[in-house]
């Protein structure tokens, strides 16, 4: 093992949202392999920026959160970066910078574009030259939805299109579907709350893998799920996609709030928005929500109904605010 000299590297990450989505892990194995496949759409206007400095000077890793020293994320941090370490034969310790532009580990997919940020800069600063898969798995390892923030547009991770067992990488990787030029749907991202969640979404998912009566039949359904919304995107029909996008996310909230203790990432505004969400879709608006381990509510527009949406959302009641997003890019080293 040796020490690198000084290397620092920058990267730009965006969230993504997953409109089939993940929500349990494999028993199999210890590298955050996902047990369903799920497809996601990356947005643009969220941004998490990372700059990663390896400095032989340092005595441990450290991570700065939005300017601020974060110690409880630190270890987190620490085993992705002693994975790229490994693969580049290195001891020396790292100073990570990271700053979101959007509220952290509120539900808006934070632990995806930071570790999709961290490893496409972590890769540059050691010169690795990863491929795009296994930049995946390498975040992927960290936090599952982050593997598909490596890519933009349309993105899926296909189970059953998962390479051989890798020591280092695992398997689950994603791969993209569409650029985000096939389809350039808007998306309004209700606030409902910014502060952080109570229960974070790997313990969550152990809680419904471990007490849920509804699992079985959430691992059931998936492989439909994902080979019927991948036809959906790649035919635009929007108004199947509504239906099916919805179906997969209450289908995973009824999971969750089958597990013992029940897991309620809802606030009252967030029904709320549903309502006022499908009652704009029966009004003949092409629009459809999701929602994730958190209060906010994304609502996912044909192109051109941003505005529209964007309005009716603001107005309902604990609805602190609306961000505008069209799909963004995958990950990208910006020096
Ligand atoms: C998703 N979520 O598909 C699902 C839907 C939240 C609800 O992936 O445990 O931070 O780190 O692998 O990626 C959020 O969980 O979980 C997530 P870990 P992650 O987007």
């Amino acid at each position: 093992m040796t020490e690198v000299k000084i290397k620092t590297a920058f990267a730009a990450a965006h969230p993504n949202i997953a409109l089939i989505k993940y929500w349990g892990k494999s028993t199999r194995d210890g590298h955050n392999e996902p047990a369903v496949s799920s497809l996601s759409i990356t947005l643009d206007t969220l941004l998490t920026e990372t700059r990663v400095r390896f400095d032989p000077q340092l005595d441990d890793d450290i991570f700065l959160l939005n300017g601020k020293q974060d110690e409880q994320k630190l270890s987190r941090i620490s085993r992705n970066l002693d994975k790229l370490r490994q693969l580049a034969g290195v001891t020396t310790r790292c100073e990570v910078a990271s700053s979101n532009n959007f509220p952290t580990a509120a539900g808006l997919a934070s632990s995806a574009s930071g570790f999709a940020a961290l490893v496409a800069a972590g890769d540059r600063a050691l010169q690795l030259d990863l491929s795009f898969a296994q930049k995946s798995m390498l975040a992927r390892s960290m936090s599952g939805s982050a593997a598909r923030s490596i890519g933009g547009g349309f993105i899926k991770i296909a189970l059953q299109n998962s390479g051989p067992e890798d020591a280092v990488f695992g398997r689950a990787f994603a791969e993209q579907i569409a650029p985000a030029e096939h389809w350039p749907l808007e998306i309004c991202v209700g606030i409902a709350s910014e502060s952080e969640k109570a229960i974070g979404s790997t313990e969550g998912m152990e809680l419904s893998r471990t007490t849920s009566p509804y699992y079985d039949a959430w691992l059931a359904g998936n492989d439909q799920d994902i080979a019927d919304a991948e036809q959906m995107v790649i035919t635009r029909d929007f108004e199947k996609l509504a239906e099916l996008s919805e179906f997969s996310c209450l289908k995973m909230h009824a999971l969750a709030l089958a597990s013992r203790p029940g897991l309620l990432y809802w606030s009252g505004a967030t029904v709320e928005a549903m309502h006022c969400l499908r009652d704009l879709r029966a009004a003949g608006v092409p629009v459809f929500f999701t929602i994730d381990a958190g209060p906010q509510i994304k609502a996912v527009c044909a192109p051109g109904y941003g505005d529209r949406v964007a309005e009716a959302l603001q107005s309902v009641n604990g609805i602190r605010r609306v961000i505008r997003c069209g799909l963004g890019c995958g990950v990208r080293v910006t020096d």
